[in-house]
């Protein structure tokens, strides 16, 4: 039994086996494979060495040593879930998440003094393929969603951030009317300048939880969290991050962020957001 008393596992539509598996290759990355996860053929795709040692360090320190670095607070040590800088649409209006974005633009940009911006780098680098009809932030009344945000996990324990998906959340009542909401597949780009050895790994299973499996749990707009117990069932991939990786993955497929066991992973950083193709062939960007 589950806290909720809930023990069918999660059902969904899953990724054919050859689909279902993690591509790998180290420097650029090959846009033909970031386009099967966008598209929702492949699992996840991970680049060795995308972000140099430099950029890595330089973005590192000025995470920690930036005023506008937040808790947010939550299941963490000491009650902090993780540390962010910029904003999240996670559980707000769209009005109050753009509103966010605003406060933390000029936040986000000193991330990144004296550095490359790995996550607009991406995008722009794939939009530059011409295999989109062009690539933007996502808008609502004229406003603009975040470009990245930067996160560092306080949890201990198994699970850094318990599984999930990503596209559960677009469906929020609160956002109604946003952009985000006609998107159908999600597509997160995170880049990581720092992760601590054997610690903060993804693990993504193989199911795209249906609507049934996520009206049992009580995560209709949510997609957070699945127990991990009704995931068993599911093959599963874990995605050996290193410091310097991108990492593309699909959103629609739970995923998670595993833990080291007592200690917090707070020598890990990601850069991140979510990406995903509208009705015209664009991809719209938002964190
Ligand atoms: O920290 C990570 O590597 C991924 C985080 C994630 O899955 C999320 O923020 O939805």
């Amino acid at each position: 039994m589950t806290a909720r008393g809930i023990t069918a596992p999660v059902t969904g539509r899953a990724l054919p086996a050859e689909g279902f598996r993690l591509a790998q290759t180290s420097g650029r990355f090959d846009v033909a494979t970031v386009l099967e996860v966008l598209n929702g053929r492949l699992a996840a795709y991970q680049v060795g060495g995308f972000l140099s040692p430099e950029t890595c360090e330089r973005i590192t320190r000025n995470f920690w040593a930036s005023a506008h670095r937040r808790p947010r607070y939550g299941d963490g040590q000491d009650g902090v879930e993780a540390y962010l800088l910029g904003a999240s649409h996670i559980d707000k209006s769209t009005e109050e998440y753009l509103t966010d974005v605003e406060r933390t633009a000029t936040a986000v940009t000193a991330l990144y003094a004296g550095a490359a911006d790995p996550i607009a780098g991406f995008r722009a680098n794939l939009a530059a393929h011409g295999v989109l009809a062009g690539a933007r932030a996502a808008r609502y009344g004229g406003r603009c969603a975040g470009d990245s945000k930067a996160v560092c996990w306080n949890n201990a324990g198994e699970y850094l951030l318990l599984p999930h998906d990503d596209l559960a959340q677009l469906s929020d009542p609160l956002q109604a009317g946003f952009e985000i909401q006609r998107v159908r597949r999600v597509m997160a780009v995170n880049a990581y300048p720092r992760v601590a050895d054997g610690c903060g790994q993804i693990k993504l299973w193989n199911v795209e939880p249906d609507a049934a499996a996520r009206d049992r749990l009580g995560l209709t707009y949510s997609g957070f969290p699945y127990p991990p117990q009704l995931l068993d069932g599911h093959p599963s991939v874990v995605v050996p991050l290193r410091t310097g990786d991108l990492c593309v993955i699909n959103g629609n497929l739970v995923h998670a962020v595993l833990g080291q066991g007592a200690a917090t992973a707070r020598d890990r950083l990601l850069l991140t957001c979510f990406t995903g193709v509208n009705d015209h062939g664009e991809l719209l960007w938002w964190t």
